[in-house]
């Protein structure tokens, strides 16, 4: 690929970010509130406009319903379109609700069942009102003790939900599972692997695809064989981004193992998938618990560009030629010398030819946004984990 054509793919790049990233949240010991937090969805969608005034590369939010709910969503999208952005997935919640202690589309009582499913029904229609395309499905579901539940009972019933959701889909929208290893269900969780959330979604059709959250392994899996994998197979759907030391930190994307996100992002130019045609939606799902929420979505976004300069100037030649020949530490070599390249240079290029500041985060410091949001938004309930 020559450097003409790495800026141009640079420059068409696209990351979804998450409504809930500007909302207050911590962990089950503290949630250490921000002054300036968003009170509503619209000043969710505000603090979002920012990310994008300053990257250029972030157009999208991510709704999360009942987080996010509004009387009007066809308002809620107009309002987004006038600061510039638009509303992307739409985040189903059933996992916050008393009757869903054990599970909601699982649950061994039915009623409990059409409840969860009545939600992710109602998610569609709110799709249909801010012109989403991807509906995002996770669950919590999942038992504590052995024997407490039937492991296929409940992979019956979810069977059974995703199957009905899927029908209600209209034209051009899609269902994306996401899995997740544990947490908070203990013993048995029941989209618990990629290859569980794949299965269903081979059976449901086209138009469901798997979201892989890169923090929702266990250590130590190999996640770019999972996406090389779903590549392949035409099922990846999306990515849920942020980093982890131990378990679901979401943490910023790219700060616990650059070179993870690396390797990543290099199966995703090897597919030619970074091209917003191939239908991989590249999402941010971050808390940021202790660090400034703006800035630090502006830094996830960058550590994401960063990844994928590094793995669009693999010199794909080189690669193939060491590996069919068997030169198995030239082909380590060729993609470590991309991996160890210097790109901030070559973005802040890239943001210049974008007639943005080539230093996003000194620009949006800069700006005052910060210290205004601090001094406007006083009183009122600021947002967090609740609807
Ligand atoms: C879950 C999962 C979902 C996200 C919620 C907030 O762990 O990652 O994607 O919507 O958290
Ligand atoms: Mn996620």
């Amino acid at each position: 690929m020559t450097e003409t054509d790495v800026r141009a793919a640079l420059r068409a790049q696209r990351i979804e970010v998450p409504s809930w990233a500007y909302g207050n949240s911590g962990t089950r010991f503290k949630v250490f509130a921000q002054p300036g937090v968003p009170r509503n969805p619209e000043e969710k969608i505000a603090d979002a406009a920012q990310v994008h005034a300053y990257t250029g590369v972030a157009p999208v939010v991510s709704l999360h319903i009942p987080w996010d709910r509004v009387d009007d969503f066809g308002k809620l999208a107009s309002y987004a379109a006038e600061r510039g952005v638009r509303i992307g997935t739409i985040n189903t919640n059933v996992f916050q609700d008393d009757d869903y202690r054990l599970g909601s589309v699982t649950n061994p009582d039915p009623r409990i069942r059409r409840k969860a499913l009545g939600h992710l029904l109602e998610c569609v229609d709110i799709m249909d009102a801010t012109g989403s395309r991807d509906l995002k499905l996770w669950f919590s579901d999942g038992t504590n003790y052995p024997g407490q539940d039937d492991i296929r009972a409940r992979q019956d019933r979810l069977a059974e939900a995703l199957a009905a959701t899927y029908d209600r889909l209209g034209p051009g929208q899609r269902m994306l599972l996401e899995y997740k290893l544990f947490e908070p269900a203990f013993y048995l969780t029941d989209v618990p692997d990629w290859g569980t959330a794949y299965a269903h979604c081979l059976r449901l059709g086209e138009r469901a695809q798997v979201v892989i959250d890169t923090g929702h392994h266990a250590p130590g899996t190999n996640i770019e064989f999972i996406v090389a994998f779903l590549l392949r197979e035409g099922k990846l759907g999306a990515f849920d981004f942020n980093s982890r030391f131990y378990a679901d930190d979401d943490l910023m994307v790219g700060a616990a193992d650059p070179f993870q996100l690396f390797r990543i992002m290099h199966e995703i130019v090897r597919a030619d998938a970074l091209r917003a045609e191939s239908g991989v939606n590249f999402m941010l799902d971050q808390c940021h618990n202790i660090e400034p929420k703006i800035p630090a979505q502006i830094r996830s976004v960058m550590n994401v560009q960063e990844a994928t300069a590094k793995a669009l100037l693999v010199d794909a030649g080189a690669l193939a030629a060491a590996q069919a020949a068997g030169d198995v530490l030239g082909a380590n070599g060729v993609l470590m010398d991309a991996y160890n390249t210097d790109v901030r240079p070559l973005l802040a290029q890239v943001r210049t030819e974008m007639g943005l500041d080539p230093d996003p985060m000194a620009a949006y410091a800069r700006s005052g946004y910060a210290e205004r949001i601090v001094a406007e938004r006083v009183g009122g309930q600021q947002a967090g984990w609740g609807a």
